[in-house]
């Protein structure tokens, strides 16, 4: 069936969903999301590794290829980078017609202090080879997706390699990383979207071509029809959230506020530019003012917190809010819509009703 046709989320997506689980926005209040709160995005099945015998092969077009333990790893000089990380299909439950994949709705997002080893000193060891082009990252993760066969692959420009803060990273917020976020071994790469991460990281491969596996080629780019190539997506467009104030109603999460002065509060990035302004919303995005924007604590990767003063009158409400970067991108008003149910970062709503 046509993915255009269909009107209901289907089980094949419920299972996706349940399997990849979102942030609960509530835990925007944690600078740091913690482990178990950080949203999931796994393709196929989480390998079952053990960090003793793991290997980082570092190969292709490169003068010295080599073997490196995880205890070598670990061993050079490690970086410890605080990276907001979002899925680039976050939103995509709310574009009509719904591209049918994981239906985020908000939640794909979390924060976390990656420790790990620099990639750009590696690759440099490596001694990369006259005409690489492209370095080609291979997760030890393998399923079918497209009718194709393969492990989770997916590539960088030699320039966004070396230039990119890139980390592989054996410890999240602190501990190993766990089986669900790659353990032992993962890219992390900040600033863009969550798939350039490769998760249980194999094999690096200097390339001489561009890398046109099914990850790069079929997936992850913006494309109206299946006939044209698209854009690729790269990094993250601005997005803020706010912590959904007041009380849910179970079913339908619709929040409960007391009337009087409240604190609405949130946090918002991008991997384009600074975060430049937030501003909030009380009637559904039809006149706005500034929010207060936290300063830069986490560094240039890491979300930045924001809050507004809302003086509550009894009625119905429906809060927005919306992040601009330095880089001049702004929050739509209005879901742009793309055949993989990409990069919708289209203003937040909740609906609220003051008692
Ligand atoms: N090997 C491997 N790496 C992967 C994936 C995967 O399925 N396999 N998923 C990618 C996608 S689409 C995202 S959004 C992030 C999610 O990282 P997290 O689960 O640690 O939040 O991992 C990326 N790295
Ligand atoms: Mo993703």
């Amino acid at each position: 069936m046509d993915s255009r046709d269909r009107v209901g989320i289907s089980l094949d997506e419920l299972q996706l969903a349940a399997r990849n689980h979102g942030m609960p926005l509530e835990a925007l209040r944690y600078p740091i999301t913690p482990i178990g709160l950080h949203y999931l995005l796994i393709h196929y099945d989480i390998p079952l590794a053990d960090d003793l015998d793991w290997t980082l092969e570092i190969g292709g077009l490169v003068d010295r290829p080599s073997t490196i333990t995880l205890g070598h790893l670990k061993a050079r000089p490690a970086e410890e980078i605080t990276v907001t990380m979002e899925c680039a299909g976050n939103g995509r439950a709310r574009l009509d017609p719904r591209p049918v994949s994981q239906p985020w709705l908000l939640e794909a997002v979390g924060t976390a202090r990656w420790r790990g080893a620099p990639l750009r000193p590696l690759l440099e060891e490596a001694e990369i080879g006259e005409g690489a082009v492209e370095v080609l990252f291979t997760g030890a993760d393998h399923g079918r997706e497209g009718g194709i066969d393969q492990q989770f692959q997916r590539s960088l420009s030699l320039e966004d390699a070396l230039e990119s803060d890139a980390i592989l990273a054996y410890e999240m917020n602190g501990v190993p990383l766990p089986p669900q976020h790659g353990f032992p071994l993962r890219l992390v790469v900040p600033g863009w979207y969550g798939m350039a991460s490769v998760k249980w990281l194999a094999r690096i491969d200097l390339l001489e071509a561009p890398f046109s596996g099914y990850q790069q080629e079929q997936s992850y780019r913006l494309r109206q029809h299946e006939d044209e190539p698209g854009e690729p997506l790269t990094r993250m467009l601005p997005r803020s959230l706010m912590v959904p104030p007041g009380r849910p109603d179970f079913l339908t999460r619709e929040r409960i506020v007391d009337s009087g002065p409240n604190v609405l509060d949130g946090r918002a990035w991008s991997g384009l530019g600074e975060v430049a302004s937030v501003q909030v919303s009380t009637d559904g995005g039809r006149s706005w003012d500034g929010a207060a924007v936290d300063g830069v604590d986490s560094g240039r990767w890491a979300w930045r917190g924001w809050s507004f003063r809302w003086t509550a009158e009894p009625g119905t409400y429906e809060l927005c809010c919306r992040a601009r970067d330095s880089a001049g991108n702004e929050q739509p008003l209005e879901p742009p819509w793309n055949l993989g149910g990409y990069a919708n970062n289209s203003v937040q709503r909740i609906p609220v009703t003051v008692v």
